[in-house]
């Protein structure tokens, strides 16, 4: 989220900016004494302004006016910028490119500028980068708020030559605060919900300062949103990183954690981050023993599944934290997150999942553990133990399950075996069958079964198998991401046609 520094701008807004077509000013024209900035001037402060102030020049910037001056025009950044220098500097805060203004400008600058523009954004110029917290009161202890931060600073530094430091007198290069409501810096917080935070891009004053919404409940585990995910996310933007729409980045820009998810930094955000400052040196042995997760690939041939159902019209692939969704009328099967959906009712890396369409739920399963979900919602006293289905407790976990609709019954496939679930009596039919008899040629254990378009879908490892049921035979093979027909993207389409 790029802010631009907004206070005071109404008060300071002048009354009345008188825009005529004519007289169109003549550059040709020497300059006279009182009549302002020249056009190079004008060109300097924009060059100035645009390197050491993230200023993006809009078209049409200058209004010109009837007296051959060029007039403060306040909706385009550009006196904003002016202000924000002139805050810096100690300098009358006009927006005016006054002559003080210019000189300042012009001096020669000794390593004034602590941040610079890097491609789109902006960073900062040095390693070792100050923070201080200011005034809070919220009841979570002030000791337990520094780890806090600490540890979301340590994620970035982690990986990046960055160093941290936390200051309480001094002036810090960011701050950090709570604030309800409007807090004068133009973007009011909305109270509960909604917005949780902001933060603004590195640069003097404001810049790198980062905003929790006071009203939010916050937390540090499971109730409520979790203040150092929330802290991670906007110490990205304190850094200069946009918002990523990789749906497993940190920098994704909503809130999307399941309960018990520890957050870190994906594999997007190391790339993002260090493109901005480098690798820092404790970089190679850190990641080699806790490498930072991939967002998994569709196209990836070495893709497998933990679990596949159908859900209504659609089918839906899942894997670690992330599904897909296949509709016959959506042209692309897109990557979500699984709590983007079921919000933190549902776990992650889950072993099977399948539709009860007849009686309209959903079943999830993790480990010995199953979660039932009508709609959107779980339905109360869940989870619960798989042994309540009639599994014996030697078994643990099931690989897959398999509804058929018509016959009203359930398939569980547990390493070699499989077993019958009688969905109208509730009852487990007393003992397994074997895969290798009951469904000749499906390997096992396998990841993840569903019965689609007449067929029944078999996923193990990267390969899927179509089988017949009728047949009782595998009718084709083909790598495991074959229904997600994976397509270059548009960029990548335009890219090899060049
Ligand atoms: C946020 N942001 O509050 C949300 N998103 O998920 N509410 C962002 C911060 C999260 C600050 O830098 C705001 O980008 C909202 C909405 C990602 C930590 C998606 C509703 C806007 C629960
Ligand atoms: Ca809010
Ligand atoms: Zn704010
Ligand atoms: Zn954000």
């Amino acid at each position: 989220m790029k802010m631009l520094w907004l206070s005071l701008l109404t008060v300071m807004m002048p009354s009345k900016t008188l825009v005529m077509s004519l007289p169109l000013w003549n550059p040709v024209l020497p300059t006279q004494p009182h009549a302002g900035p020249s056009e190079a001037d004008w060109e300097f402060a924009e060059e100035y302004l645009k390197h050491f102030y993230g200023y993006q020049p809009k078209p049409d910037r200058r209004k010109r006016t009837a007296d051959n001056s060029i007039d403060a025009d306040w909706t385009t950044g550009f006196c904003d910028k002016v202000q924000e220098m002139q805050r810096f500097f100690g300098l009358p805060q006009s927006g005016e490119l006054t002559k003080e203004t210019l000189e300042v400008m012009k001096r020669p600058r000794c390593g004034l500028s602590d941040v610079e523009r890097f491609g789109d954004t902006m960073r900062w110029k040095k390693h070792n980068i100050s923070y201080r917290i200011a005034g809070y009161n919220l009841t979570i202890p002030a000791s337990q708020i520094h780890k806090l931060f600490k540890a979301a600073w340590k994620l970035w530094s982690n990986v990046t030559p960055l160093q941290f430091r936390k200051r309480s007198r001094k002036e810090a290069d960011i701050v950090i605060s709570f604030h309800s409501g409007d807090h004068k810096d133009g973007s009011p917080f909305d109270g509960k919900k909604g917005i949780l935070a902001h933060a603004f891009m590195p640069g003097f004053g404001i810049g790198g300062d980062v905003h929790f919404d006071a009203d939010e409940d916050w937390s540090f585990n499971s109730t409520g949103f979790n203040l150092f995910a929330v802290a991670v996310h906007e110490f990205g933007h304190a850094l200069g990183l946009s918002h990523s729409s990789d749906p497993g980045a940190i920098m994704y820009p909503s809130y999307n954690f399941a309960p018990n998810y520890e957050p870190q930094l994906s594999f997007r955000d190391v790339k993002d981050i260090q493109h901005l400052y480098g690798i820092g040196s404790n970089f190679a042995e850190l990641s080699s023993k806790n490498p930072p997760p991939r967002t998994p690939d569709k196209c990836d041939p070495d893709l497998s599944f933990d679990a596949v159902t159908q859900l209504q019209q659609e089918i839906l692939f899942f894997k670690d934290r992330f599904m897909w969704r296949k509709h016959h009328q959506f042209e692309e099967t897109k990557i979500t997150l699984i709590s983007g959906l079921w919000s933190d009712s549902v776990p992650y890396s889950l072993d099977a999942v399948y539709e009860n369409s007849g009686r309209n739920f959903l079943l999830f399963f993790k480990g010995h553990q199953y979660w039932m979900l009508r709609q959107l919602n779980l339905e109360e006293g869940y989870p619960r133990n798989i042994w309540d289905l009639g599994l014996p407790s030697r078994i643990k976990s099931i690989d897959a399950a398999l509804h058929f609709t018509n016959d009203h019954y359930t398939v569980f496939f547990t390493g070699h075996e499989c077993w019958r679930y009688d969905e109208q009596q509730k009852t487990m039919e007393g003992s397994p069958t074997l895969i290798k008899q009951q469904w000749p040629g499906i390997p096992y254990p396998i990841d993840a079964a569903v019965f689609y378009e007449g067929f029944v879908h078999f996923f193990k490892g990267n390969v899927h198998y179509k089988y017949d049921s009728n047949s009782k035979r595998v009718v084709s093979t083909g790598p495991a991401n074959d229904l997600l027909e994976c397509k270059k993207d548009n960029n990548e389409i335009l890219m090899v046609g060049r």
